[in-house]
């Protein structure tokens, strides 16, 4: 049984271009899993903590056989791997890998919440997921391409 999931990449440190392009083949390489669509990658004005610098940002559509648990960890397992550390929240990072949507589920966990809880205000996904994916229902937010149009003032360029 496949699954649909989209993942969300970004990293403002150690040349992010090079960082979320690498993390795009290493998506596509773990079990079970493949990549369908890539986004374009975005560069997008940091948005939280602001003394950092730019990001790059895209996103990822997948298909995998792993559960959502099975899938976070390996993406978590992804940044420990490009040398992510955890300072503080919203720090700059190496990469961050978020699973955003899993099929249509609905969950609340100390882990994991899905959809992403904060995604559906975001133009750094927003922006990606609407090159992809315009018609797609985040499940309980509304669509892609509707949401996106309040976060068109938020620096968020396609490179
Ligand atoms: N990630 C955050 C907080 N702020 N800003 C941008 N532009 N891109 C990100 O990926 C990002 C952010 C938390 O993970
Ligand atoms: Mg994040
Ligand atoms: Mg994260």
């Amino acid at each position: 049984m496949t699954h649909r999931a989209f993942v969300a990449l970004g990293s403002n440190l150690q040349d992010p271009a090079a960082q979320v392009t690498r993390a795009l083949r290493e998506l596509n390489d773990l079990p079970g899993t493949r990549v369908v669509q890539p986004s374009s990658l975005y560069r997008t004005a940091p948005v939280g903590y602001d003394n950092q610098p730019d990001f790059i940002n895209a996103v990822a559509e997948v298909e995998t056989s792993l559960s959502p648990m099975e899938l976070l960890r390996s993406l978590l397992a992804l940044e420990d791997s490009h040398g992510r550390e955890r300072p503080f929240p919203n720090a700059p990072r190496v990469l961050d890998l978020d699973l955003l949507i899993y099929d249509d589920l609905i969950m609340q966990s100390p882990e994991l919440n899905l959809p992403h809880p904060r995604m559906h205000e975001r133009g750094f996904v927003l922006l990606p997921l609407a090159e992809i994916a315009p018609d797609l229902l985040i499940p309980g937010r509304g669509k892609v391409s509707q949401l996106t149009l309040a976060c068109m003032d938020q620096g968020v360029e396609r490179t």
